[in-house]
């Protein structure tokens, strides 16, 4: 039978490029996102499964679980992103209240809800963090906090499953070209510009999916703890 795999975060961006390096290594993907149309016609070109499912929601992952069945070899957490990143004299709480909910609820939920199937297929869960965790940068208390919080569940979740056939790899990403290079600011593109000035040829999304496939292929008995990959020319965490 096939490998499976889950996406979260597979509309667009690393999600998406790692949902069809996937396929392309011969898993059954089920690509997970808010989006419906974007997921159905990524699916449709990869022989995959859309679900749509807010990470955020109860519901919505229990549905995905459903959809999954009883097996699943590898559950990329990718969904999220970053909001609210202005200085914390400024903070707007709500936007960090919806970032802590996408990424690290949404991650801790759909793993909770995932787990057994991952354990049934002996499979691996990677998370997709960021070099942001590695610190703090200005505007960045919200978004390094989230980062912070989802990288404390890989490690904590890998000493309560160490005796399991459950793998765990924290991939880190630096900076990559995808919407969030732009959602992040709000959309303020002058803003984004200024951030991304220094840094020559940022990541691409391809790149960071040839990462994961890459951890996804070991065998069994290896586990790549945390693969942090950065543009050559990346100045700072941010
Ligand atoms: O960004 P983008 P990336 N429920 O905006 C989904 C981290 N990262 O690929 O629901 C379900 O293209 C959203 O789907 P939709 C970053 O923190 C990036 O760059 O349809 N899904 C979309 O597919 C994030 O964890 C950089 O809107 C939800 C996806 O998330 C991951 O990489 C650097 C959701 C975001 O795709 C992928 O981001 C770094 C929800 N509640 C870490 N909320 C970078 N790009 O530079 C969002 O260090 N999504």
């Amino acid at each position: 039978p096939m490998r499976t795999a889950v996406v979260t975060g597979a509309s667009s961006g690393i999600g998406e490029a790692t949902a069809r390096a996937l396929a392309a290594a011969g898993y059954r993907v089920v690509c997970a996102a808010r989006r419906t149309d974007r997921i159905e016609a990524i699916a449709a070109e990869i022989n995959g499964i859309a679900v749509t499912c807010d990470v955020s929601s109860d519901d919505s992952v229990a549905a995905l679980a459903e959809a999954v069945g009883d097996r699943c070899d590898l559950l990329v957490n990718n969904a999220g992103g970053a909001l609210g990143l202005e200085p914390v004299a400024e903070a707007d709480l709500d936007a960090w209240q919806r970032m802590y909910d996408s990424n690290v609820l949404g991650a801790a939920r759909v793993t909770k809800a995932l787990l057994p199937a991952v354990e049934a297929a002996e499979g691996q869960i990677v998370f997709v963090t960021s070099v942001a965790a590695d610190g703090g940068y200005e505007g960045g208390a919200g978004y390094c906090g989230v980062k912070a919080a989802e990288r404390a569940i890989v490690q904590s979740m890998r000493l309560e499953l160490f005796d399991r056939p459950v793998r765990i790899c924290e991939v880190v990403p630096g900076m990559v070209e995808t919407d969030f290079s732009l959602t992040r600011f709000g959309g303020d593109a002058e803003r984004a510009a200024k951030v991304y000035a220094g840094v020559v040829g940022p990541l691409v999304a391809d790149d960071l999916a040839e990462c994961i496939v890459f951890v996804a292929e070991r065998p069994g008995h290896v586990n790549i703890d945390r693969m942090v990959v950065r543009p050559r020319s990346q100045p700072a965490q941010h």
